[in-house]
């Protein structure tokens, strides 16, 4: 059933590239990944380090795929949850076959900027880069350029690319370079697909997209989302998903549930509104809250949630 969003078809195209997106917290790769790929693959939010998984989107034209990765914002901490985060990210760059850097427009480049940079130096010969956010009202490209000439050397005007994610701006120009920078070699996905998380897995994500915009000043980071139980019901028209919103304090708790429950209904009806044009099937969704404790200190519970 699940194959559904992700049917295979056998299609061999002349171009394919892995190209993984980095860059600092909130700088808008997940924005980016969703325009290019025409659908909501990965959450979005005003929150830096939304994203916390390596999540795929896939790109098809006629000369070929590209599959995009979106990786957690790189962030100078040594907190257990930051560090994972970082070696997600380290693990993509060395993956990929094209990296793409995201820097915003609208903030001069800092100290994390310098760190971000050094890292991608060695790689200048598969480096993209797409100063966004041009969009922005107090957006300033020079600036950054000139950051970039003196990080990133041999970074040329080429493969360097001024964008909007938000509104699309300069973006056809940048999957055109990406294009002419990718490999020759067969599609790795059918051409229906635009991503490969599952189900379970997106309406996690979907959920904690609804509940990190509502309850940013509260809880940032100390939410996730499990989702416990699925099982498709009359005759498979609908699908009946049990998942927790689970706060790391047993006292968090209330802040999620809402006076008389406002909230909690709010992130449910918001989450099933999204997942209505998402998913074929009708979604009766169960939405619960619990505590587990410490979680960002629980190896097994962090290796799950980050995938590795
Ligand atoms: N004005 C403007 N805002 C943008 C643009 N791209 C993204 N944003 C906003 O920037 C914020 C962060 O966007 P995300 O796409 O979640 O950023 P990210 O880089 O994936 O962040 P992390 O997952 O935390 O690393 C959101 O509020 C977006 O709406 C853009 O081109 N212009
Ligand atoms: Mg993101």
């Amino acid at each position: 059933m699940y194959d559904q969003i992700n049917q295979t078809s056998q299609t061999s195209q002349k171009k394919s590239a892995f190209v993984a997106l980095v860059g600092r917290p909130s700088v808008g790769k997940s924005t980016l990944v969703n325009f290019l790929c025409g659908a909501k693959v990965a959450i979005v939010s005003a929150v830096p380090q939304t994203t916390r998984n390596a999540i795929r989107g896939i790109v098809n034209r006629e000369q070929g795929q590209l599959v995009l990765v979106d990786t957690p914002g790189r962030h100078d901490s040594e907190k257990k949850l930051n560090k994972k985060l970082r070696e997600l990210s380290d693990r993509a760059l060395d993956e990929a076959d094209i990296v793409l850097y995201l820097l915003d427009a609208t903030r001069a480049p800092g100290h994390e900027e310098d760190g971000i940079a050094a890292r991608l130096a060695p790689l200048q010969n598969r480096l993209a880069v797409a100063v966004n956010k041009m969009d922005g009202k107090n957006a300033a490209y020079d600036g950054v350029r000139e950051f970039l000439k003196r990080r990133l050397p041999d970074l040329t005007d080429e493969r360097c690319f001024k964008i909007s994610a938000l509104n699309g701006e300069g973006t056809g120009s940048l999957l055109d370079g990406l294009y002419k920078m990718a490999p020759e070699g067969p599609a790795l996905y059918g051409e229906d697909y635009y991503t490969d998380q599952d189900v379970p897995f997106r309406i996690a994500e979907i959920i904690r997209e609804k509940a990190i915009n509502r309850l940013r000043e509260e809880l940032p980071h100390s939410l996730y989302v499990d989702v416990a139980d699925t099982e498709f019901r009359d005759e498979g028209k609908k699908l009946w998903v049990r998942a927790f919103i689970v706060t790391e304090r047993e006292s968090q708790k209330g802040m999620v549930v809402g006076k008389d429950g406002a909230m909690i209904k709010a992130i449910r009806q918001a989450a099933q509104k999204d997942m209505k044009k998402i998913f074929d099937w009708k979604i009766e969704l169960d939405l619960r809250v619990k505590s587990s404790g410490d979680w960002r200190h629980n190896d097994a519970l962090l290796k799950r949630l980050t995938g590795r």
